[in-house]
């Protein structure tokens, strides 16, 4: 073990009380817009964009520094096809039978189905993968830690950096999703995370009309 090299913490920036407050209700004002949306636009989107929001996502805390994350991204329409016809069979399933009716009844607002036609409408889709393990050069297994938080975490700085870039995203699960590893070619130390669906909305979106729980109903302050 070498021992820990340490440097300055240069990246930090103070602001004034006021500098602050304003940041902070800014970003909730800008944040509270997003939206997850379904019908997506095919307009193409810049490869730019979607290499910067993967590294917003990169620079995500992770347990032991282990960034135990893989992005794959799918713009190759033949590639989407697969997924888009794996991902509705096993939708199929699951709206048909492996879903409990708790589990329905609790997506009955959001109006979802089997028919996943955004999957190939979208120009980008984002396959993101748990590391579970880690393996080196020399095909040594090394030990993840946390590693379903820490891709959390990542997922949810890609939401938000797609968000900040004007961009709507879909978290598409479908359930199982080991098809991904098959289409995609990852390997087995690699299990899907969830499928992020990225674009511009179609010009007629609807979203659910649903509301957010509000302060008091999600902390409380000791
Ligand atoms: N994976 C299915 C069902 C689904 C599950 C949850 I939890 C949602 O918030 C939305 C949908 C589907 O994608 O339709």
């Amino acid at each position: 073990m070498s021992p820990p090299v340490h440097e300055p913490l240069t990246g930090y920036r103070e602001y004034e009380p006021d500098e602050m407050r304003r940041r902070a209700s800014d970003f909730y004002e800008d944040v509270r817009r997003r939206r997850t949306v379904r019908d997506f636009s095919d307009r193409a989107v810049p490869k730019s964009v979607i290499e910067d929001c993967i590294q917003a996502a990169g620079t995500a805390p992770s347990g032991a520094n282990m960034q135990p994350w893989t992005f794959a991204v799918v713009s190759d329409p033949a590639v989407k096809a697969k997924i888009r016809v794996a991902a509705e069979e096993e939708e199929r399933e699951f709206y048909a039978s492996r879903a409990p009716q708790e589990w329905l009844d609790a997506l009955e607002p959001l109006g979802t189905d089997p028919n996943k036609p955004f999957i190939e409408t979208a120009p980008y889709l984002i396959a993101i993968f748990v590391q579970s393990y880690g393996v080196t050069k020399d095909g040594e297994q090394v030990k993840h830690y946390y590693a379903n938080e820490s891709v959390g975490i990542a997922t949810g700085m890609l939401i938000a950096a797609v968000h900040n870039a004007g961009l709507v995203s879909l978290t598409h699960t479908p359930s199982p999703m080991r098809f991904l590893n098959d289409i995609l070619g990852r390997p087995p130390n690699e299990r899907p995370f969830l499928l992020l669906v990225v674009g511009y909305p179609a010009e007629d979106a609807m979203v659910p009309k649903i509301a957010k729980k509000s302060l008091d109903e999600i902390a409380v302050f000791v």
